[in-house]
């Protein structure tokens, strides 16, 4: 699953949003990448489970494509 998270602008933001997905039950992977301002998770997690999480985290989500 891929998702476009606003708001991450530096090495912070993405070690806060990793640190979420990380602690998240079912995520198996995450990659957060800063330029793009993606994450791509892999694991049996609900995308809107993720979508909420970070976007009450101050990182507004959406599912990308
Ligand atoms: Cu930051």
């Amino acid at each position: 699953m891929k998702f476009i998270v606003e708001n991450m602008k530096c090495g912070g933001c993405t070690a806060a949003v990793q640190a979420k997905l990380a602690a998240l039950e079912g995520v198996a992977s995450a990659t957060v990448d800063l330029a793009t301002k993606t994450v791509e998770i892999s694991g049996a997690v609900d995308a809107d489970t993720v979508i909420e999480l970070l976007t009450e985290a101050g990182y507004p989500t959406e599912l990308a494509d």
